[in-house]
């Protein structure tokens, strides 16, 4: 035993241990608890919107042009710019955004502004949501997150904030098989399961059984390995594939059988019920439906959302197989995206792009499109959705560059060295032996691995 001085601080040493290890296992019982219950905050912390899944319904959306923008990012002159193109008119289109309103560009509460008098509904992306935080924190006089991309919040108008807090994550068009979410969906996973921080920040989907893998991988190419020492896994990305067109099947099944009364023009809810609150009820009965329709993939095909692009992942909306045709923003770097059932809109307005809208035309009672009340510029890009409605994008140049962050050196070189990562893993999956299962679509990978620098998945992609 020491001097009684020495057990004294002994003792006081080892009180300041429990504290700081309580405080510690507070820390780790608080993480536990989100991880159980992932969304009950929202990624940034902030209440739940009202309505977590909108759904405008056949009924709302008849005989309106469907215009949806892409990220704004707070430039309010590009808004206006696209809004003349298109010769928005207010009550007979329906304006609607997928998400970042704010943050980044010049006047982001000139968008709120604008959003609220031209009564745009937008779903919730990752800056509206930590704009919302900052918000909050501003007003219990805490210190704002982030306080210079913020400083737009402090004094801002109760009504635009509120416009914010209550972005739902998704919202579903029904008359065209149409979902708006700000960054992605996990392919093969119910609505009602998709975890809110993927719905706002993912980029690629990855095999879940291979998420260590995966982050080995990440880890090593930061760290400079060489893009050929990199694991790749033995996903069969095939089977997924060929698995989640299955699903998109029986789905598309479900919708045409339950789903769509005779007249034609679908319907949010199953079974004709009645509609009580028209978004919370018919919200909750599509993701019911949605829930039965989409029994999910098989634990060793089931897909995983990452934000950060992964060396073992694929943009998440090229592998998305429908029936619902998907708009999205949030992945600026990749710019205009057009998939068969998804179409990115994010063409990097604050850096120096374009802001983006997709047109949908008017339905009549019958679901057939209008397609002489179009009024599209000379320049509108015809596609195709999902459920074989034509759309068309229509784009404006950005006025200037708010910010540069894709110009950068850095960042360009940590793009490419990401590429390179995802051709390595594709090749090396290309040479596995499980594509001997899928003979063709092996083939097809093999030959045009090594005939040129994209497989065919790629190329189809494109
Ligand atoms: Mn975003």
């Amino acid at each position: 035993m020491g001097t009684p001085l020495q057990v004294g601080v002994g003792l006081i040493a080892a009180g300041g241990a429990v504290l700081i290890g309580q405080s510690l296992w507070e820390v780790w019982r608080a993480a536990q608890a989100r991880a159980r219950r992932p969304n009950s905050t929202t990624p940034h912390g902030n209440p739940p919107p009202k309505v977590a899944h909108a759904v405008l319904t056949p009924e709302e959306t008849q005989y309106k042009r469907i215009i949806i923008l892409g990220d704004i990012h707070g430039c309010p002159d590009e808004l206006q710019s696209l809004l003349d193109k298109v010769q928005y008119r207010q009550g007979v289109d329906l304006l609607l955004s997928v998400g970042d309103l704010v943050n980044k560009g010049p006047d982001s509460e000139k968008v709120l502004k604008m959003a609220k008098e031209l009564g745009m509904q937008a779903v919730r992306g990752n800056h509206d949501d930590a704009a919302v935080e900052a918000f909050r924190a501003w007003l219990s006089g805490r210190d704002m997150p982030k306080p210079a991309k913020h400083h737009w919040v402090p004094g801002l108008e109760e009504s635009l904030a509120a416009l914010l807090a209550d972005l739902p994550f998704t919202l579903q068009l029904p008359a065209y098989n149409v979902i708006l979410v700000h960054a992605g969906l996990v392919p093969g996973m119910p609505l009602e399961q998709q975890l809110w921080t993927d719905l706002e920040k993912m980029r690629d989907v990855m095999p879940a059984a291979e998420t260590g893998l995966a982050d080995e991988a990440a880890a090593a190419l930061k760290a400079g390995a060489p893009v050929d020492s990199l694991p790749t896994g033995d996903f069969d990305w095939g089977a997924a594939e060929a698995a989640l067109a299955e699903v998109a099947a029986a789905a598309a099944k479900d919708r045409a059988a339950g789903q769509r009364p005779a007249s034609g023009s679908g319907s949010s809810g199953g079974g004709g019920a009645p509609a009580g609150s028209p978004h919370a009820g018919s919200a909750g009965q599509a993701a019911a439906a949605q829930q039965e329709a989409e029994p999910g993939l098989p634990p060793q095909l089931q897909l995983r959302g990452r934000e950060q692009p992964s060396p073992l992942g694929r943009a998440w909306a090229s592998v998305w197989p429908g029936p619902l045709h998907v708009f999205f923003g949030h992945d600026a770097k990749r710019r205009l995206q057009r998939h068969p059932a998804a179409t990115g809109l994010d063409t990097g307005c604050v850096y120096g792009g374009q802001l983006t809208a997709a047109v949908l035309p008017p339905l009549d009672e019958q679901g057939r499109p209008l397609e002489q009340r179009l009024n599209l510029p000379p320049d509108a890009e015809a596609i195709t959705l999902a459920s074989s409605l034509p759309a068309y994008l229509v784009s404006v140049p950005s006025k200037e560059v708010h910010s540069d962050k894709f110009l950068k050196p850095e960042q360009q070189k940590r793009g490419q060295q990401q590429e390179l990562a995802k051709l390595h893993t594709r090749q090396a999956l290309a040479a596995h032996p499980h594509h001997a299962q899928h003979a063709q679509h092996a083939e097809q990978q093999s030959t045009a691995a090594a005939a040129a620098p994209k497989s065919a998945a790629d190329k189809k992609q494109e």
